[in-house]
């Protein structure tokens, strides 16, 4: 079969009726980002089924606009920690956290699509559904995960970031208390290799923070005041400095005024304050504890979504130019999830080294956006490369290609579909 048709049947086959699961085996319930990108992969084939997987994500959405990373329409053993542990109450049942937002930049692109085959009139209402919802999630943000003012996201758990264990949160990570975590069975392990994966300290810590929300009744604004754990890290800020100019966009489109000055006063934030997360020492953008005003240090896939979040600053650019020189003549696929210089790199386990296609897909096209075409090109070629060698897989070695995680994996065949190939 040619990689085509095997996208499409990924899509397909991970398919439960209106959203779809990361992984059949390993993630078998909606999640947030996983699903926006996935609508991307079906706009290539299926203009319908594209708009409605965003659709469903947005049924889970809570009245404060909150948006969850983990939609639990049924049960299923096969994951930890399910649905009775996020005990989060909300019908759907959901997990308690977010995650990156890319959904607004994703509905953009399915309706400039939509638009483009003259089908405007007819998605145009279910544009219109989705955009107050769209706004709903972004205030969310910058009412609840921006303290400061500072135009950041500030992420209250690993999760929410979808780097899950990237090092950005070891030192971050050190005030959690897990003497009180008790005994659990980790599900991803009985599927993959443990050293695709976190470890236990990580994983008690994950669970610590799921413990910390679950006793403060999932109040997001109590949480935000006290949890041991708040980074402002470096990917969901640029992702939603994006987000928020594709939702300006779309506003002017729809003739939406007050929202777009709205829109305007929060990017008018973040490009005031989001130079809180260049590093000058490292010469790199990177995530920053709130709590102890540190740096990570961390040169991670995330630092190059500076182009993506439309930063234009000559200096900071050549400074993220040079790390992708280095970082480019160090490994065959571009870009690894964490510095290959680094000495906690590595190769297949999970965010601290493999290569992930949706992150590829964002700093790829930020690039070329910024004019840094060949760039933008070689993470484009690296991304299809890998897919063209291994298969879909969750994530790639970027020394041999490897596959690492699940295979069949939607996210990947999506972003093979919308742009890798
Ligand atoms: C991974 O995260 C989940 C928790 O959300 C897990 O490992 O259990 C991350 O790669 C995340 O970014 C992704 O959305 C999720 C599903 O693909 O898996």
């Amino acid at each position: 079969m040619d990689l085509d048709s095997r996208a499409k049947a990924i899509l397909t086959a991970n398919d439960r009726g209106g959203y779809t699961v990361p992984n059949g085996r390993v993630y078998p319930f909606q999640w947030n980002w996983d699903s926006a990108f996935v609508a991307l992969g079906f706009d290539a084939f299926d203009r319908e089924r594209a708009w409605t997987e965003v659709e469903t994500l947005f049924k889970a959405q809570w009245d404060d606009g909150f948006l969850p990373h983990i939609v639990f329409w049924k049960d299923d053993p096969g994951y930890f920690p399910g649905p009775s542990v996020w005990a989060t109450g909300h019908d759907p049942v959901t997990s308690g956290i977010t995650q990156p937002p890319v959904a607004a930049t994703v509905v953009r692109k399915l309706w400039e699509s939509a638009h483009a085959a003259g089908q405007g009139d007819a998605f145009r209402a279910r544009l219109e559904a989705l955009f107050p919802k769209l706004l709903a999630w972004h205030r969310w943000f910058r009412d609840v995960r921006d303290p400061d003012k500072r135009g950041v996201v500030v992420a209250m758990h690993p999760w929410e970031t979808g780097r899950d264990n990237s090092p950005e949160w070891d030192a971050p990570g050190e005030p959690i208390d897990v003497s009180n975590v008790g005994d659990y069975v980790r599900r991803d392990t009985s599927h993959l290799d443990a050293k695709m994966r976190p470890t236990k300290l990580e994983y008690d810590r994950y669970l610590a923070l799921v413990q910390w929300g679950r006793a403060r009744g999932w109040d997001h604004a109590e949480i935000a005041r006290t949890n041991p754990f708040q980074v402002a890290d470096v990917g969901m800020s640029m992702i939603l400095l994006r987000a928020n100019r594709d939702l300006l966009w779309l506003a002017e489109e729809l003739g939406r005024d007050a929202d777009a000055a709205e829109i305007d006063a929060i990017i008018a934030t973040a490009e005031a304050g989001i130079d809180w997360l260049w590093d000058e020492d490292r010469h790199c953008w990177c995530s920053r504890d709130r709590l102890t005003g540190k740096h990570s240090g961390f040169v991670t896939s995330a630092s190059f979504l500076s182009f993506y979040a439309g930063l234009h600053d000559p200096a900071k650019d050549a400074g993220m130019l040079t790390h992708f020189e280095r970082i480019g003549a160090r490994v065959p696929c571009l870009m690894p999830s964490l510095d290959p210089d680094d000495p906690g790199f590595q190769m297949i386990r999970y965010w601290r080294g493999p290569v992930w296609a949706v992150v590829n897909y964002m700093i790829g096209t930020g690039l070329t956006e910024c004019g840094y075409d060949a760039q933008g090109e070689r993470v484009r070629r690296n991304t299809a490369e890998l897919m063209e060698k291994n298969g879909f897989y969750e994530a790639y070695s970027p020394i041999d290609g490897t596959g690492s995680g699940g295979d069949d994996f939607s996210w990947t065949a999506a972003i093979w579909l919308a742009w890798a190939r």
